[in-house]
């Protein structure tokens, strides 16, 4: 399960709206002979594409899978059939498929005989590749991860205005890998203003360019400036002239956005964050003190500690010389 773990993370951002999930298949004795993960909407499912590499050596075998096989016929038929045709004896997957239309595959599959195995890594799947699907298909809403870097005292920029990024080498290109793998990228249109960023994924390791850029997202009632720079041909962006989380996010699922990086700035974080409507937040703290700035977040309408937001906070690690703090709405 680690490893069709791993298969599906290197689909992250290409399957929306549909989830990215990852396969591998044992042959009878227990040796790994096919992987694979889902391929973009219409293509086909993890299973699918697992059971091919395995061929005749899937008889008898085992699949094991994050996501429970799908039972139906939606853009591409069911991956129950696909693995019965095989002659796969056992089947193991993380979590249960929540979309009504596709689920019920753990019993068609021992119904005809199968052993079926569930439950397995479902945590590390829940919390990994498959939370903003899981997000998208209990709550209908994109699921979004506010993230942002800041001085250990909390500010995003100086008071002169400059805080393009605050944050380490590190942190900076982690933040390309992040644009990488997700369905949108949204800002503010006062950070389209004061920053003019890409927005673009730009990561720096070896290896290709992203064969794909996320959806570039302006949020606000101004203008854009014209020649700002998320204007250029590098990848799409939608400007949307609303101030309220809800329609931004009902925009975004209507074009199939799943998972959503929101970049900021504070007025835009403390709007989403009223709202209600912040997932997770990955912070990114610097080891520096700045003592004048914007603040990370404003304007939530929180007024006394009492009324502040409550966090669990899930995972701290270093980021080079930055602390990287993962936390989710304690609810
Ligand atoms: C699987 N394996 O790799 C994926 C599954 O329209 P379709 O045919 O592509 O079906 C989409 C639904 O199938 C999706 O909403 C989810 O319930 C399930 N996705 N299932 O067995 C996969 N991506
Ligand atoms: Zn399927």
């Amino acid at each position: 399960m680690a490893r069709a773990i791993a298969v599906s993370e290197r689909v992250r951002g290409t399957t929306s709206p549909n989830p990215p999930v990852g396969c591998v298949i044992l042959d009878a004795g227990g040796e790994p002979v096919g992987e694979g993960a889902t391929r973009p909407p219409g293509q086909a499912h993890a299973e699918v594409v697992a059971l091919a590499r395995a061929g005749d050596r899937a008889r008898g075998g085992t699949a094991v899978v994050t996501l429970e096989p799908c039972n139906h016929h939606g853009r591409t038929p069911p991956c129950t059939g696909a693995l019965l045709a095989a002659g796969v004896a056992r089947v193991v997957h993380a979590v249960a498929d929540p979309n009504p239309g596709a689920a019920g595959g753990a019993d068609a599959l021992r119904a005809a005989g199968v052993e079926v195995g569930s439950g397995l890594l479902a945590e590390e799947v829940e919390r990994g590749p498959l939370r903003a699907w899981l997000h998208f298909a209990r709550t209908g809403r994109p699921h979004v991860t506010w993230k942002y870097a800041a001085t250990l005292d909390g500010r995003v920029a100086a008071a002169d205005g400059t805080g393009r990024w605050i944050g380490s080498a590190e942190s900076r290109a982690e933040s390309h890998d992040l644009r990488a793998k997700v369905d949108a990228v949204v800002v503010g249109t006062g950070t389209v203003r004061v920053d003019d960023p890409r927005l673009t994924a730009r990561p720096t390791g070896p290896g290709p360019a992203p064969a794909r850029q996320p959806l570039r997202v302006v949020v606000g009632t101004g203008d854009l400036p014209a020649g700002a720079r998320v204007l250029d041909d590098e990848a799409e962006t939608v400007h949307v002239r609303t101030h309220d989380p809800d329609v931004v996010l009902g925009e975004l699922a209507r074009r199939g956005v799943v998972d959503v990086l929101l970049e900021g700035g504070p007025t835009l974080a403390g709007a989403f964050t009223a709202a209600r409507r912040v997932d997770r937040v990955l912070a990114y703290l610097v080891p520096r003190l700045s003592g004048s700035g914007a603040p990370a977040m404003r304007d939530t309408g929180v007024s006394a500690v009492a009324g502040a937001v409550g966090m669990v906070v899930e995972q701290v690690s270093m980021c080079g010389p930055d602390v990287r703090v993962s936390a989710v709405p304690d609810r």
